[in-house]
């Protein structure tokens, strides 16, 4: 038995039993590293040919009537060991990392992600950087098991207490970039395709320094790591990971929003903006302020943002991390929607869990059964997913919700695009050309079908769709409701593909 230590905790590492790797054709390996999600066809000058598909509307997104293909699973493996600690109690189990990849591997999550601290102390050797990586190797070999991501812990030596990459003292910047730029050698071996940056201690609570200037600093620290990984030949990804509060009160750079408009700034190289994304956390670090997952994540969609995994776990809302299993704490309808907006978007990235069980689990089976509770929630979600796409009554409350294209409207939106070249009288003509005749006749269309579309989402979220279809009768949707009663039960997912 190999023993790895760390400077609070010890991972037992033992002799997993051999277990077939489970490959997904487009993550496995090292080659394809990061999936585009969508892209929008874009306008050159107004002789390009009118181009219909850039003007899709969302409703031809989400009337994706195709299978859902699972998404495939990864887990941080911070999650395995946590030892249930709190500010105010003590640890109360002492699970092995060993045991907790067994337990994933045997709910069928593939891949896990590692800190450098959660391997290696943060002043370790190469040479002792070597051996622990090689010990991780090792055991990923019995279990089967391949990493995903590597990320440099910045946030818990006490060197980074006034920040990171952001903090006011130069010295410490450096310390940041240095502790960076090693970690991208441990994430080579490993074979880790993604690197994240979470910025857990840049951010302030007396505003002691220029918020702007922290942020530039922030941005900087990461992108002199992430060039110089790419000046090593890295051929990965990297993400970041923002989070609106939490360890520290006021965070940099702490939405999605926020931070890709900070990419956008920052990485302005087409090669680089094209390897730099986000990993969202969600519910957790949009939900602790009361924000909403589905509203952001529609947006990092929309931008191209999303990076090759997005992490996912349980929280209540307007409260500290809580880092809850998915499924505990939150929102099962926003996280249907998370889960409908990647399968809508066509993403093919990994959902990676960040959450733990509770402190009240202190068994050694805990870590089983919380393994078992991630998959079997996202899995639940992807079910109600395929359920929607062929909802009868979805569809017929769609139809009513967005109505027909205006040809002439999209006529507007496409000589006024970005980057089409349309003379001024071309677009006051086409404007002109509306066929609007008066806001009273706009507010007579009905609009009644979103409410019901509502109920409906909250029918098949709760697993009520089969009897809440009756509510439907007597309504203009009822022969969708008749479609609905009579439809057989059948498979309306894929195979994980293996
Ligand atoms: C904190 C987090 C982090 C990041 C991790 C990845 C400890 O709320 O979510 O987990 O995910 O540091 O870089
Ligand atoms: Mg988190
Ligand atoms: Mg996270």
């Amino acid at each position: 038995m190999a023993v790895l230590y760390h400077t609070e905790q010890r991972f037992a590492l033992t002799k997993g039993l051999f277990w077939g790797t489970v490959r997904f054709p487009l993550v496995g390996g090292s080659g394809v590293l990061f999936y585009k999600v969508r892209s929008l066809p874009r306008f050159s000058c107004c002789s390009a040919p009118f181009h219909k598909e850039a003007f899709m509307p969302k409703l031809r997104r989400s009337q994706n009537r195709s299978k859902v293909v699972p998404l495939p699973l990864s887990i941080g493996g911070w999650c395995l060991v946590n030892l249930g600690q709190d500010p105010f109690g003590d640890a109360v189990r002492a699970p092995t990392l060993t045991d907790g990849l067994r337990s994933c591997r045997d709910a069928v999550i593939t891949h896990v992600s590692f800190h450098d601290r959660d391997l290696y102390p943060d002043d370790a050797t190469p040479e002792i950087i070597d051996e622990k990586v090689d010990q991780v190797l090792r055991l990923l070999e019995n279990t089967g098991q391949q990493v995903l991501c590597f990320t440099t812990n910045l946030f818990s030596n006490p060197c980074f207490r006034s920040g990171a990459f952001s903090s006011p003292r130069p010295e410490v910047r450096q310390a940041a970039i240095v502790k960076g730029c090693r970690s991208v050698h441990a994430a080579r071996r490993l074979g880790a395709t993604n690197i994240i940056f979470w910025g857990g201690r840049e951010g302030t609570e007396v505003f002691e320094q220029d918020c702007g200037e922290a942020v530039r600093n922030y941005m900087l620290g990461a992108r002199a790591v992430i060039v110089y990984a790419t000046a090593q030949g890295y051929q990965g990804t990297f993400t970041f990971e923002p989070k609106v509060y939490e360890p520290r009160f006021h965070s940099y750079a702490a939405t999605g929003a926020a931070m890709g408009s900070a990419i956008r700034e920052f990485f302005p190289e087409a090669e680089l903006a094209a390897r730099v994304k986000i990993n969202p956390e969600y519910p957790q670090h949009v939900a602790m302020l009361g924000l909403n997952p589905a509203i952001e994540l529609g947006q990092l969609i929309e931008e191209d943002l999303v990076g090759p995994c997005v992490h996912f776990g349980g929280q209540p809302p307007c409260r500290m991390d809580a880092d809850f299993a998915p499924g505990l704490g939150g929102s099962p309808t926003d996280d249907f929607h998370v889960c409908k907006l990647l399968h809508d978007a066509g993403y093919r990235g990994f959902v990676e869990f960040d959450c733990r069980p509770l402190r009240t689990s202190a068994s050694e089976h805990a870590m089983q059964l919380f393994a078992r509770q991630c998959v079997a929630y996202w899995r639940q979600l992807e079910h109600k997913v395929a359920l929607f796409r062929r909802d009868p009554i979805i569809r017929a409350l769609q139809a009513e919700i967005f109505g027909q294209p205006i040809a002439q409207l999209d006529d507007v939106l496409a000589i006024t695009a970005a980057g089409a070249e349309t003379d001024s009288h071309d677009i006051i003509g086409a404007v002109n050309r509306l066929p609007f005749s008066s806001f009273a006749e706009t507010a007579a269309i009905d609009t009644d079908a979103i409410e019901a579309f509502g109920y409906r989402v909250q029918q098949i979220v709760c697993g009520t769709h089969r009897e809440g279809a009756a509510m439907f009768h007597g309504t203009r949707w009822a022969a969708a409701h008749t479609a609905t009663a009579a439809k057989p039960v059948e498979s309306v997912t894929e195979e994980a593909s293996n």
